[in-house]
């Protein structure tokens, strides 16, 4: 076959022919295919369609490019990993980048989260945490404590352990039959009643954590693995905890002997202005999730960071037996390493991992400008995150956002929308202009609904 065979034909918006065959995920295939949103170029704070207009990033790519689009850095470590060595295998073998991303990650994470597994999403990240706390209490002579407390509201990703826990009513009413045994679930904190236009965290809400303890009443906390929460929840709305909330949750899971897993594959690198939630919010996990911002969203990669006595619990019985029976392929995959690598840098020499932290103020005032626009029943912030609520045309759940969203892509600028839910997550480079620009095209929109 000739190079040019290999070469990728579409450079333009495909035709509504060339569009067919990609089944497109969580998206409106048949409404998508007929007006078609195509980006084909990003560099810095912007996308570009493929007829060259200027998209502005409101979201990060999908809560993910956190340094910011097209950074040559990440590209060039990349593209010589590629030619150095494609592939190695990660079962029973190493390779120096690994570890080398391995050490950059536990440097940032929260005092005693010291060791890390690699995925290659958010997703393998839930499940192999979830493996890893039930094993965990298996390996220590603890092999009661089977079940798993989630939440409502919560998104853990979509594979079988991450819909069991997570609290998302249609994914769970679709595959209500195949989810996971054993699996509970707390309220979730949203409040619109006593909470709506609370800036940063919400003042009500912290009792809801004491339902754990009906939970643990319940259930009895011996037959308890783990509690897993997202401090903010992301994709079901932007859930920010009320003042004092994961506190209480971590109270109680130390009270009773359960792991606490922090879900950041979206607050994780620097989101809220810390370089995870847990140091945010001064509460640590026993164990964290993460993805997305990890490699700045060029190469998919996740991972689990465990404290070192999860860790050390595993670390028995005979040398050469496998102590966690689990991985991917994919696993530390080098390209990934090198990207990993080469992103935790660019945080660390741009101090990016707290720069929301500087920009939260402006941020706030500039969201909160948006109180008392037509429809907008709540505002909401935290860090470089906003979550704007439209009440619902009734009926039509969703289809008023879904315009917003559409009208803001029109006006150059990408948000997220789900239900009648809007979401902002800039890349953490982004500037005062860029602010003034987001919410002043949302304003625009909101005026003309
Ligand atoms: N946990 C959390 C807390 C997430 O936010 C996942 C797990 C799954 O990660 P992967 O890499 O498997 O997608 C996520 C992902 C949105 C949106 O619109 C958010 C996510 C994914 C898609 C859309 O807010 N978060
Ligand atoms: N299915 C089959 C048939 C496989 O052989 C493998 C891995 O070897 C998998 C699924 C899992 O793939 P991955 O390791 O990329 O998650």
């Amino acid at each position: 076959m000739s190079t040019a065979a290999l070469t990728p034909t579409t450079t333009l918006t495909p035709t509504r022919n060339e569009l067919e065959a990609h089944w497109m995920p969580f998206t409106a295939n048949r409404q998508f295919k007929a007006r078609p949103r195509i980006l084909a170029k990003a560099s810095g704070m912007h996308y570009w369609t493929p007829d060259g207009r200027q998209i502005l990033d409101g979201v990060a790519g999908l809560w993910c490019v956190n340094a910011g689009h097209g950074r040559r850095e990440i590209s060039e470590a990349v593209a010589h990993q590629l030619e150095t060595m494609d592939y190695a295998p990660p079962f029973q073998m190493g390779h120096p980048l690994a570890f080398e991303l391995a050490n950059a990650v536990a440097r940032i994470s929260p005092p005693g989260l010291d060791h890390v597994f690699f995925t290659n999403s958010g997703s393998e990240s839930v499940e192999s945490a979830l493996k890893i706390a039930l094993a965990y209490h298996r390996v220590r002579g603890d092999a009661a404590r089977t079940k798993l407390i989630g939440r409502e509201r919560a998104y853990h990703g979509v594979n079988f352990g991450g819909i069991s826990v997570g609290g998302i009513s249609p994914v769970r009413k679709m595959w209500s039959a195949s989810m996971i045994p054993g699996v509970d679930h707390l309220p979730h904190t949203h409040n619109l009643a006593a909470n709506a236009f609370s800036r940063g965290q919400p003042e009500t809400g912290a009792n809801l954590a004491d339902e754990l303890e009906r939970l643990v009443a319940l259930h009895d906390a011996s037959t308890i693995a783990a509690v897993i929460v997202e401090p903010i929840a992301g994709s079901t709305g932007v859930l920010i905890p009320p003042r004092g909330y994961l506190q209480r949750l971590r109270e109680i899971c130390d009270r009773h002997g359960m792991l606490l897993i922090f879900d950041e594959v979206i607050t994780g690198f620097g989101r809220t202005g810390s370089p995870f939630a847990s140091q945010e919010f001064g509460v640590t996990p026993d164990i964290i999730t993460a993805a997305k911002g990890l490699t700045n969203g060029s190469v998919p990669m996740g991972a689990v960071i465990v404290k070192k006595a999860i860790y050390d619990a595993f670390m028995q019985g005979p040398e050469g037996s496998i102590e966690l029976s689990h991985g991917y392929t994919y696993s530390a995959h080098p390209t990934a390493c090198a990207a990993g690598v080469a992103t935790l840098g660019i945080y660390e020499r741009e101090g990016l991992l707290t720069r929301a932290k500087s920009m939260a103020r402006y941020w706030e005032d500039a969201a909160h400008s948006l109180r008392g626009l037509p429809h907008v029943i709540d505002v909401r912030n935290y860090g470089l995150i906003l979550g704007l609520e439209l009440e619902s045309i009734p009926g039509k759940v969703g289809t008023r956002a879904f315009d917003v969203y559409v009208q803001c892509f029109e006006r150059g600028l990408l948000i997220r929308q789900t239900g009648d839910i809007l979401a902002l997550s800039p890349p953490l480079i982004v500037e005062r202009t860029h602010i003034d620009q987001m919410f002043g095209t949302l304003a625009q929109v909101l005026r003309g609904l």
